[in-house]
Formats: C-alpha cells, sequence, structure tokens
C-alpha cells in the first residue's frame, strides 16, 4: 500500500530514537553517526529492525546530518545508499505483520541561514536538494523532514523535497518551551508554511518531554488540515554517573501519547532518549483505537516567520503604502535602492496597527524580480508581518515566492485563463493566499451576479490546480462610484453573495470607490463600514487616513469586538496625531519613546541609524551617543527579547543596526586619539560568547586613550589568550561575558592566567557581569563601562 493511502486511514506509528542507541553501541562524542551506515551496518540494521518488531511502521534512515555541508560527494552518495540499504534488510528481516515504510530521514544543515547566519536560502535549498535525490535514487518511500527550529530552513528542505521528488513528505520541529521555533514561528505559523508547501503530515519531534510538548500539539491539531506527528524526547536528560538518562519512563510517555492519540493525533514516535521499548508501550496502549478523521480546517491563514493571521475573526487591514504609483520620493528610492526608505515605511504601517504588509515595486524602468525579491527579503528580516506580493509580472512573483519566509498573501490573479494558469500552479508550489480579481476576457461585470459567476468560475479552476478554496480571497472591486451611481451597490452586493453563497473570503481596495471626488476620506471609510457589514473580511487601505482606522476600531466596537471598547479608546488617544501624522512616519523623531536613532536601532534599520548617529554627533559627544542612544537601544531590545515579544532575528538586526552606528562614532574618535604609548592591553571576548559590541566599543575608547590594544575577538578559547599575554607580556588583559553561560569560561581564563602569566592584571566586564561574580572568579577588576576600564588602566600603568 501506499504511505499516503495507508495514513488516511490508520494511526501511523514512527520509529523512536537512534542516537542514544548508537552512543550504546559505542558511537564516540564528535563521531559521526552517518558513517556507521558503512562502518558498522550490522548495529544500523539492528536498530531499525528492533524498531519494526516492536511495531514502527515507519522506520527514519540514520541520515540525520548526511548533507553536503558535512560530507564530500562521493562519501555523501555511499552514505545515503548505505542507509536505505540498512533499512530494506531490517525490514525484510522483520517478522512482524504490520505495514513498513522507510523514510529518508533530513535533518536540519547545521547552519543558519541567512540574514541569521551566512548560508543563503538558495545554498541552503541545494544542500537538501542533493540529499533528496540520492534519497529518490536508493529507494526512499517518504520523506521526513525533521526536528527544524528555524521556519525558513523547513521551507528550503520542503522545497528540495518538492523540486527533487515526487514522494510524500512530512516535517516536524523541534519547539521550545516557550511553544516557538528558535527563530519564532508559532505553531500556527508553521501549519500554514508546510501545509502552504504541500506536506502530507506535520508535527513536533525531539527538544522536549512529551507533556511539555502537549500544548504545541495541541495547538497544531487546532490549525491543521493534515495529519499531526508526535514525536518527542523521553523528557529532559540528565547526567546520571557520566551517563545521559531521560527522565520519563515507557510507561509514562505511552500515557501522553495516547491521551494525544485520542484527540486526534495521527503519527507518533520518539525522538532522543526513546527506545523500542517505548514505541512498544504506545503501540500497545493505542492499537485499538479509532483514528480520528483528519477534517479539513478550511481557515484562511498567511503568515510571516514569527505569526500567522486567520481571515474572519477581525477584519483585516493590508497596509498599502509600500507601492510607488504616485510617490515621487518612493519611485526615487527604489531606483537608488534605498531599501531602508522601504522599511521604514514598512515599520511605520506596522506602528499603526495593520496585519499585513502589501509589497508593490512596479515601475516601468526597473528589474522587478530583483527589486521585489530584495525588498522582500530585507521586509522578512526586519518585520513580522505577512507580506502580500502585489505584482503582475510573473517572474517577480515567482522569485519573492520562492524566499518568501511564510505563507504570503498573493495580489492577484483574476478570472483571465492566461492569467489563473501562470499563477495557480505558483500558489500551489509555494503556498499562498491568492487574491483573485472578479474580472476576466470580457472584463468587469456590471452586475454583481456577474462577479460571483466569475468567482465560481475561479474557484473551478483553481481546484483543478490543487488550490483550495480557502486559499483564494475574492477582490469583487470598488469601482468609482463619482462615474457610475451604481457601483458601490453592486460591489457591496458582490461581498456579501461571495460570503454567503461561496463561503469565500473578500477582500477589497477601498480608496477607488471615492476617485474623483473632493473629501475623499468621507466616503472611503463610510464605503469601508458597509462593505464590513456586508462580510467583508480585509481591506488594502491606507493606515495613515485616521477617518479609516477610526471606522474599523469603531465598526469593532459596535460588532462587539473590542472588549471594553480597549483598542478604540487607545485609537481615540492618538486620533489627533494620526490626522497630522507625517508621510513617512519613520521620518518622525517623535513617533515613540526614545529618540529617532534609538528606533532606528530597534527597529534594526542599519543605514538609518548610521545617519541619525552622523547627525547626533554634531551636537553630542561620542561617548554620550553610545552611552545614550546605543546602549539603551540595545537594553531596550535586550528585554523584548528576554520577555519574547523580540525574536532572535529581530535582535540580529538591532546588533547590525548598533553597529552600523558604532561604525560612525568610531569614526568620530579615530584621529582623536593619544599616541599608542600607554601600554599593551589584551582584550577578548571569552570562549562560547560571540557578543563583541560592548568590549569593541572598550577597545575604541582604550586606544583613544593612548593604550595598545591587542584584540582577539570574540569566542576566543583561556589558552588563546593566556599564549597572546605571554608573548606580548601584557600587563593587562580585559575579559567581557555576556551570558550567565559564559561566565565560567571567563573563571577558566582567569585560572588559566593566574598560572600562565601572574603578573597580569584583569579586567572583567559584560552586561550579566557584577561585583560579586567578579569577585568570585577571582578578577582584580569589574568595570561596569569602557570609561571606568580606562581610569583603572590608567591607574594600573601610572600613566
Ligand atoms: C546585541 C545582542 C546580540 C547580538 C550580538 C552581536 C554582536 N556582535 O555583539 C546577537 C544577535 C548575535 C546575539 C546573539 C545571542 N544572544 Co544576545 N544580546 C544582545 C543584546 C541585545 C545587546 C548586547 C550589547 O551589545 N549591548 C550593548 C553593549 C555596549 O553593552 P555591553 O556589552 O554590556 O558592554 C558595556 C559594558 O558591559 C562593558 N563591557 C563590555 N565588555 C567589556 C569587556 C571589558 C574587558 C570591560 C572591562 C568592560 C566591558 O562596557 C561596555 C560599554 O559600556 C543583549 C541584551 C543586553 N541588554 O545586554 C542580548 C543578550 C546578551 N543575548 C542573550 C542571548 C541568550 C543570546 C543568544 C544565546 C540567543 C540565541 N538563542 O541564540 C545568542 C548567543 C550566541 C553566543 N554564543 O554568544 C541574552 C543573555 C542571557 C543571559 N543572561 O545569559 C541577553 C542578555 C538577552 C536577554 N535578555 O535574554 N545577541
Amino acid at each position: 500500500m501506499n504511505f499516503n493511502a495507508y495514513l488516511q486511514q490508520n494511526i501511523v506509528y514512527l520509529d523512536g530514537g537512534t542516537g542514544t542507541l548508537l552512543q550504546e553501541r559505542g558511537l564516540r562524542p564528535g563521531e559521526h553517526p552517518e558513517r556507521w551506515n558503512i562502518k558498522h551496518p550490522d548495529a544500523i540494521i539492528e536498530i531499525h529492525k528492533a524498531y519494526y518488531d516492536a511495531g514502527s511502521n515507519v522506520v527514519c534512515t540514520n541520515t540525520f546530518g548526511a548533507n553536503a555541508l558535512k560530507f564530500p560527494p562521493d562519501e555523501l552518495e555511499a552514505i545515503v545508499k548505505a542507509a536505505l540499504s540498512n533499512a530494506k534488510a531490517a525490514r525484510a528481516r522483520s517478522t512482524a505483520p504490520q505495514e513498513k515504510f522507510i523514510a529518508l530521514d533530513i535533518g536540519p544543515s547545521g547552519k543558519l541561514l541567512k540574514p541569521l547566519g551566512d548560508l543563503a536560502f538558495e545554498a541552503a535549498v541545494d544542500v537538501f536538494k542533493t540529499t533528496v535525490a540520492l534519497g529518490v535514487k536508493y529507494g526512499a518511500e517518504l520523506i521526513y523532514i525533521e526536528t527544524m527550529s528555524d521556519s525558513y530552513e523547513t521551507k528550503a528542505a520542503l522545497l528540495a523535497a518538492k523540486e527533487c521528488s515526487d514522494l510524500p513528505v512530512m516535517a516536524s520541529c523541534a519547539y521550545g518551551e516557550d511553544g516557538k521555533l528558535m527563530t519564532g514561528a508559532s505553531p500556527a505559523a508553521m501549519v500554514a508554511l508546510s501545509e502552504g508547501m504541500g506536506v502530507a503530515a506535520l508535527g513536533v519531534n525531539c527538544s522536549l518531554g512529551p507533556k511539555q510538548l502537549r500544548p504545541v500539539v495541541r495547538e497544531l491539531l487546532r490549525y491543521a488540515s493534515v495529519p499531526v506527528i508526535f514525536k518527542p524526547n523521553a523528557g529532559l536528560p540528565e547526567a546520571v554517573n557520566g551517563k545521559t538518562v531521560f527522565d520519563v519512563s515507557a510507561e509514562a510517555y505511552s500515557d501522553v501519547a495516547a491521551e494525544l492519540i485520542a484527540e486526534g493525533v495521527r503519527l507518533v514516535g520518539g525522538c532522543c532518549g526513546t527506545t523500542p521499548d517505548y514505541i512498544r508501550a504506545v503501540c500497545a496502549k493505542t492499537r485499538r483505537f479509532a483514528p480520528l478523521p483528519v477534517e479539513p480546517k478550511n481557515i484562511t491563514m498567511v503568515s510571516s516567520y514569527t505569526h500567522a493571521v486567520a481571515f474572519g475573526n477581525q477584519p483585516i487591514l493590508i497596509g498599502e503604502r509600500i507601492n510607488p504609483t504616485g510617490k515621487k520620493r518612493f519611485k526615487q528610492a527604489l531606483l537608488e535602492n534605498d531599501t531602508d526608505y522601504i522599511l521604514s515605511e514598512g515599520v511605520a504601517q506596522q506602528e499603526k496597527g495593520v496585519d499585513v504588509l502589501d509589497v508593490n515595486v512596479g515601475l516601468p524602468q526597473i528589474d522587478e524580480p530583483t527589486v521585489l525579491k530584495n525588498a522582500v527579503s530585507s521586509l522578512q528580516a526586519v518585520i513580522d508581518l505577512p507580506l502580500q506580493i502585489d505584482t503582475s509580472d510573473i517572474a517577480a512573483m515567482e522569485t519573492a515566492l520562492r524566499i518568501y519566509n511564510g505563507k504570503p498573501m498573493i495580489n492577484s490573479v483574476n478570472g483571465k485563463a492566461k492569467s489563473m494558469n501562470a499563477v495557480f500552479p505558483l500558489v500551489k508550489k509555494y503556498g499562498g493566499v491568492a487574491v483573485a480579481l472578479t474580472l476576466d476576457e470580457n472584463g468587469i461585470p456590471e452586475t454583481a451576479q456577474g462577479r460571483v459567476e466569475i468567482a465560481k468560475k475561479i474557484l473551478t479552476a483553481a481546484a483543478q490546480y490543487g488550490v483550495d478554496k480557502k486559499d483564494i480571497v475574492f477582490d469583487p472591486l470598488a469601482l468609482t462610484v463619482s462615474a457610475d451611481a451604481a457601483a458601490a451597490q453592486v460591489t457591496l452586493e458582490a461581498v456579501r453573495r461571495i460570503r454567503e453563497e461561496l463561503g469565500a473570503h473578500t477582500l477589497l481596495g477601498i480608496s477607488n470607490v471615492s476617485f474623483g471626488l473632493p473629501a475623499r476620506n468621507p466616503v472611503n471609510s463610510t464605503f469601508f463600514a458597509l462593505a464590513l457589514e456586508n462580510g467583508l473580511s480585509a481591506a488594502i487601505m491606507n493606515p495613515y487616513a485616521a477617518d479609516m482606522m477610526m471606522t474599523y476600531y469603531a465598526f469593532r466596537v459596535l460588532k462587539g469586538l473590542d472588549e471594553n471598547c480597549e483598542a478604540y479608546i487607545a485609537a481615540a488617544k492618538g486620533f489627533a496625531e494620526t490626522v497630522n501624522a507625517p508621510k513617512n512616519a519613520a521620518d518622525d523623531p517623535a513617533a515613540e519613546d526614545g529618540s529617532a536613532l534609538r528606533r532606528a536601532i530597534v527597529k534594526g534599520l542599519k543605514e538609518k541609524a548610521a545617519a541619525l548617529t552622523k547627525e547626533r554627533l554634531s551636537a553630542a559627544a561620542p561617548l554620550e551617543v553610545v552611552n545614550n542612544e546605543i546602549i539603551p537601544a540595545l537594553n531596550s531590545v535586550g528585554v523584548g527579547f528576554e520577555n519574547k515579544t523580540v525574536f532572535l532575528p529581530q535582535l540580529l538586526m538591532s546588533a547590525e543596526a548598533a553597529k552600523s552606528a558604532f561604525e560612525i562614532v568610531k569614526s568620530a574618535l579615530t584621529g582623536k586619539g593619544a599616541r599608542a604609548d600607554k601600554g599593551v592591553f589584551v582584550i577578548a571576548t571569552v570562549q562560547g560568547d560571540i557578543h563583541d559590541i560592548g568590549k569593541n566599543i572598550v577597545k575604541l575608547l582604550l586606544q583613544n586613550y593612548g593604550f595598545r590594544v591587542v584584540d582577539l575577538g570574540k569566542d576566543v578559547p583561556p589558552e588563546t589568550i593566556v599564549q597572546a599575554v605571554r608573548e606580548l607580556h601584557a600587563p593587562l588583559a580585559g575579559l567581557s561575558a555576556l551570558m550567565t553561560t559564559t561566565v565560567p569560561a571567563m573563571e577558566e581564563t582567569i585560572r588559566q592566567l593566574r598560572r600562565g602569566a601572574p603578573w597580569c592584571k584583569i579586567v572583567v566586564g559584560g552586561a550579566v557581569l557584577t561585583q560579586e561574580y567578579a569577585d568570585a572568579i577571582g578578577a582584580d577588576k569589574y568595570a561596569k563601562d569602557a570609561m571606568e576600564t580606562v581610569r583603572y588602566a590608567e591607574q594600573i600603568t601610572g600613566k
């Protein structure tokens, strides 16, 4: 039986952990387990067979890290070939009666993707493609992408699987205790992305124990229209007598598995610390359970790298300002490749409260595929709102869809055969919610009936391409009421009927309706209110238009969608300012707490941060800018990170913006310093720690006060620091650590310095350090900032 057919009707038992079993058989720390496919095939076959014997339907090949970044091509091929042959041998030897399948196992590449790391998205796709192609060649029956902690990397792997095979693909991710992926995605966001890419099943694996992952699984069950996978660890690892043991027994594990199968989970296995006993216990407990049917949820959802936005609960606002039409400054920004301008426009609209950002960069003289791709990658690096990719250039649409980190809106398709033939295959391949305009070869029908007919035609065509109704939102087109008195009525009727008769969502570009009239805002906002009352789900609109925004809030109050009128009251407070809002609100220094520079750093706007730093330096001393602007901005990002309102990608973008600000401060200081004759100062961020912004500030100031600073960089092993201090006979060494987890490395460095360079005075600093910590680890001095470090250095050297 083929896997998909089996999955439709059964609970599928996956296998359990491999790593711990291999360690028991002698796998050494640091050794690549994938090589065991060739070196110790019997051990691998034995483990696979034990899982089949325990009741697993699916065994995953021992290829978790088998990718082109870790192995040269010949070895990689030999590994995948051996891995599949081992799995087949195990299946042949097992006499267990259940259906048995072999999945090509694919783990993360081991590198972070840009902009977080240095692996380009397409390079990641290529890495996964190589493994998938080999898996197909040697007989894999399905592909299992697992332990992903980044939505973007998951997409790269899914794309690779799709482009190199026709096999069913499943994907499961490692969620943290906060219920999100490391890079911020919520379960709903992963459902949107993975289903958009056409997975056969999705779910959780690794990271935590069964109980901790239960809430994530329930969230997945709520949103997913495909079967859900549950494959957690056997609890949390503990070190007992030098061995790693896991704290959840097979019995306790199977209790949670049974509970979740009863709630709808359809694929169950285990990850780190689980053994064939765990799978046996789960099978024993649930063999007689009837699988719950997998119900289509029919939720129209788009997503960013952090969250999903679902249609139907509240009206959805789509900010229309990233669009050059009628905007001279925007056109210029596009022609000059001024990404910061586009980003500011995005940030400002986000602050005004939109849910989705429309991105349109269409200009006649422009290379739209390249510009749109760059705009989308810059926006998704800084802003966590879902994007609406708005273009009529199909090549541009495809490049943007490909690199989009989530499930986007796609604007637009229409009832013309040519449009549907071009757009629907892209929707099917990359996932997305298409905005479908109710026009066709015969133009825009004058009647609501005509528009509903086109909507029906579009749904039929979409279905032929495998695009579901929930992934289409109709735009029944707002036409100019000043040219045709019936225009608004027809559109409103079409909105209502599409919602009622076809059960589909609708969207309108509102402002068209008032074209040609004076005082357009009241017309727009009244039309918006009428459309909402007729069932409109979303509007493409200008969030700086106060009337529109207040209409939206008022509608929510009147419909009972705003508890205690909270959102309305908050919005009313800002009403006066909103009326006078600048065109590009990110240019407004008073727009939020803190200065424009702080804001630029917090938002991760690199070029803006640099430009504003230059400006500030004309009025303030360099150190003042560092202490009053750059550090507070980073502190507020740090607090956000701790409170889970800021995610790693944003942290990274802020750090980049701070660095670019700092580069300007640096050039303002360079040249002003004294001659470097006060002595040598060796400085480094300790091993395991890659934070270096603070250390670089300390270095710069020391240099300015006449010290020769030898900077060993970040993540520096104690031995390297000792060696440098000895070679230079340095009287002073400075160590930086920003994480509680790297303070022990600092302590170890001090210990080694005391032994190898007892003359050297050691000064320590970094956000997590305190005087008490510094005393406890034996430092000579704790300096809370760069200036204090300089004073201490001068005191020690007597200069
Ligand atoms: C920017 C930043 C990053 C950037 C770093 C970029 C870079 N090149 O430095 C990036 C995005 C890469 C990053 C990554 C991570 N980060 Co980080 N990051 C920060 C953030 C927001 C700001 C740090 C900073 O630069 N501050 C500004 C500088 C100027 O301040 P400073 O370093 O304290 O320096 C001053 C003084 O301390 C002193 N000083 C500093 N060094 C030295 C050295 C000497 C010798 C002396 C005398 C004085 C001195 O003088 C400086 C000037 O006045 C902090 C939050 C915060 N408020 O600190 C989190 C923070 C440090 N990060 C944190 C974490 C957890 C991480 C990650 C593990 C996240 C992850 N899940 O991957 C990774 C760590 C990777 C690793 N192995 O190191 C946590 C640490 C938690 C903890 N208590 O252990 C923090 C506190 C955020 C939080 N609240 O959760 N991070």
